[in-house]
């Protein structure tokens, strides 16, 4: 297929705060900007299993309880992003975990001040993975070929 090289899926979740404070549409026109294509889009509320899982590195630390009551605090806006190495593309673009020390021009960076910091995103393919199965049944990720593709992409990146 033409596009083969450009099918690396990523998950990143606008957080309650990000919805609260109206971001949604900013933090999806960032990923379509960027060139990345989005391939899941869903909201929902996260349950309390599924927070445990997600953030098993952080259940034993003191913050977890009133991070995942934050986390069940409003519905959350779900989205698989597709592109080239866009694991690490997303990552650059969300900016590093404390909104305050967080680069100018990232999504933290130019919205948030702490740990309440809009988005998270997939830290490595393989929790990528994880997470595209965690958050979409099969039906729910479309596989499509997106003709902006062509100018995104030097030919040689995208087969
Ligand atoms: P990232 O979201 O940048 O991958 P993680 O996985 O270390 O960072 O943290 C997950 C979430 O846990 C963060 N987005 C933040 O909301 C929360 N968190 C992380 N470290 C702290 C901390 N020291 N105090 C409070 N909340 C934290």
């Amino acid at each position: 297929m033409q596009f083969d090289g450009v099918r690396e899926k990523t998950i990143l979740i606008v957080k309650p705060d990000g919805v609260q404070r109206g971001l949604i549409g900013e933090i999806i026109a960032r990923l379509e900007r960027k060139g990345l294509k989005i391939a899941g889009l869903k909201m929902n509320f996260l349950k309390e299993e599924q927070l445990r899982e997600h953030y098993a590195h952080h259940v034993e630390k003191p913050f977890y309880p009133g991070l995942e009551a934050f986390m069940k605090s409003s519905p959350v806006t779900i989205i698989c992003a597709e592109g080239r190495n866009a694991v690490s593309a997303v990552r650059l673009i969300a900016g590093v975990t404390d909104g305050a020390a967080a680069d100018a021009g990232t999504m933290r960076g130019d919205f948030a001040m702490g740990f309440a910091n809009v988005v998270h995103c997939s830290d490595s393919l393989e929790t990528a993975q994880a997470e595209v199965k965690r958050f979409f049944s099969d039906e729910e990720i479309y596989e499509y070929d997106k003709t902006e593709f062509l100018h995104v992409y030097m030919e040689d990146e995208r087969a």
